[in-house]
């Protein structure tokens, strides 16, 4: 179906960001008029969500491309916001080709797939190939070249991961600017250009460009770097950067970028981790000029497709779980699956808590600012329920046992037992609800409160405890990722009949 016979939604704006929740470095790429997105996962399993879309605003996750050990390799007592970093998506010669970094295990790989929902290859290893962020990009004559965080390049052939040269300093990026990371290498026109972030991932974060008339360079910087920044101003959206460029089918020019909200006084805080925002790219005199990043923006002047509806319900009734669940670091087949009880999720506890990196746990990202999840928990004998969480030293949980429910903090090194309350034995309705801060008292404003809980027999919500939201933000936790919110089995075997996500945003 052509771009111009999907039907006609009538829609001239969309919202930023298009794919929210901890969506971190994206990078797109184009086949006729379908587009495809990639992100980082780091400790998450699966890992590296695939993305579709027939006109860059809305956006469906289509698979994961490491979704089995051999692909991804997350050594159990690594620490959170390790694994995988930032991935390069890119279609050449016929395939798909994902180069990506494992932090904690196997370095730099590379994947291939014909159908980018997958399945997706075994790795091909690039021991050659050092630090984070690789690109790839091939120029006329076929040689493949890869970038990587620094700025620095290596030939590399891709079907056997071999290097082909020196490893070369290309670009530092702007002068006295650190962390030049997240290139990309594109040849438009009668340059290469190679795309970067820099300024760190924090408020100080920017994308620049130079172009060269050879793809290793030298390369000229733009002389309106940095082309995206918006540190130091009073935006909703901050910590913009490490950009990718695409072509639409149009021949307009389009970036995917990552950046933050954050809520509350100062510093403000962010909760759903770094989220993947379009804003147009235009070129002027050989450069591009990066069109303004709003929350409601301008429309593409081709139809949009209709909103994806994405059910609130998940009830586990498929034998395979939806790509957007994710587990810790690893998901064996026993320790959670819908097939020993038909109809639920079974989660077999490993003997560790939440506190700990190998605790079973089967999670969605939270992608509104105010949001409810609810489950229907019956954990027999054993103890488990719904958690939100950042890492393993920064999660709120409301946990269930047979005669008692209770919610749980941890705060750092700091561990407690907020409330609890007796329940009868039996299935049982746990909540929780987040409640974005919409007008500031004060600076100390934190971003929203999360409250957690039980539902009466009645279905009245009976709130145990209401938390402030600010320390399970990646400004108190530190790291690379946003909130998941997740069911989880601290002991025994937990069965969950269904699991609600509802945006409840105003
Ligand atoms: C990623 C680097 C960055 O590798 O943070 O924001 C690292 N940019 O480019 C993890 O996301």
């Amino acid at each position: 179906m052509s771009v111009s016979s999907l039907p006609e939604t009538g829609a001239t704006t969309f919202s930023n960001p298009v794919i929210p929740g901890f969506h971190p470095d994206p990078s797109i790429c184009r086949v006729g008029e379908d587009y495809y997105l990639a992100c980082s996962s780091f400790e998450y399993f699966p890992g590296v969500p695939v993305f579709h879309s027939r006109d860059l605003v809305h956006w469906s996750q289509i698979g994961n491309a490491l979704d089995r050990p051999g692909q991804l390799r997350l050594p159990l007592d690594s620490r959170s916001s390790g694994g995988i970093y930032a991935p390069t998506l890119r279609h050449h010669d016929g395939r798909f080709w994902l180069i990506v970094t494992n932090v904690s295990s196997d370095g730099n790989m590379l994947f291939t797939a014909t159908d980018p929902a997958g399945p997706w290859s075994d790795p091909v290893r690039l021991p050659g190939v050092p630090g984070i962020d690789p690109d790839l990009a091939w120029d006329e004559d076929g040689t493949c070249w890869c970038t990587v965080a620094g700025v620095g390049q290596v030939r590399l052939d891709p079907r056997t991961g071999e290097t082909l040269g020196p490893v070369r300093k290309v670009w530092s990026g702007s002068p006295g600017a650190k962390a030049p990371e997240a290139p990309h290498l594109y040849r438009i026109g009668d340059y290469w250009y190679l795309l970067i972030a820099e300024g760190g991932t924090e408020r100080g974060h920017g994308v620049s460009i130079a172009r060269s008339r050879t793809p290793d360079g030298p390369f000229e910087p733009c002389p309106a770097n940095p082309v995206l920044t918006h540190r130091g101003i009073d935006h909703p959206v901050q910590n913009t950067g490490h950009a990718d460029l695409v072509q639409a089918h149009d021949g307009s020019w389009w970036m995917v970028l990552l950046g933050v909200r954050p809520g509350g006084g100062t510093p403000g805080w962010h909760v759903l981790g770094r989220e993947t925002f379009l804003v147009p790219v235009d070129w002027v005199d050989g450069w591009p000029v990066v069109g303004e990043l709003s929350l409601r923006a301008p429309a593409p002047p081709w139809p949009l497709q209709p909103v994806p509806v994405t059910p609130v319900r998940d009830d586990f009734d498929l034998s395979v779980l939806a790509p957007h669940w994710v587990s810790l670091r690893h998901r064996p087949p026993a320790d959670c699956t819908t097939k020993e009880r038909p109809g639920w999720l079974t989660l077999r506890a490993r003997g560790a808590s939440l506190d700990d990196t190998d605790v079973t746990f089967l999670g969605r990202r939270q992608q509104h600012l105010s949001c409810r999840a609810r489950v229907l928990v019956d954990v027999g004998e054993g103890r488990g329920g719904l958690a939100v969480r950042l890492d393993e030293r920064h999660h709120y949980d409301i946990e269930a046992a047979s005669e008692e429910v209770r919610v749980l903090a941890r705060i750092g090194s700091v561990s407690t037992v907020v409330a609890s309350r007796p329940v009868p034995p039996g299935p049982l309705v746990l909540r929780v609800e987040t409640a974005a801060v919409d007008t500031l008292t004060d600076a100390l404003t934190g971003p929203d409160t999360i409250t957690l809980g039980i539902e009466e027999p009645d279905g009245t919500f009976a709130g145990l405890a209401a938390l402030d939201g600010r320390y399970l933000s990646t400004e108190v936790a530190g790291g690379f990722t946003g909130r998941v919110l997740g069911m989880f089995a601290s002991s025994g075997a937990v069965h969950f009949d269904w699991f609600d996500y509802e945006p409840t945003d105003r």
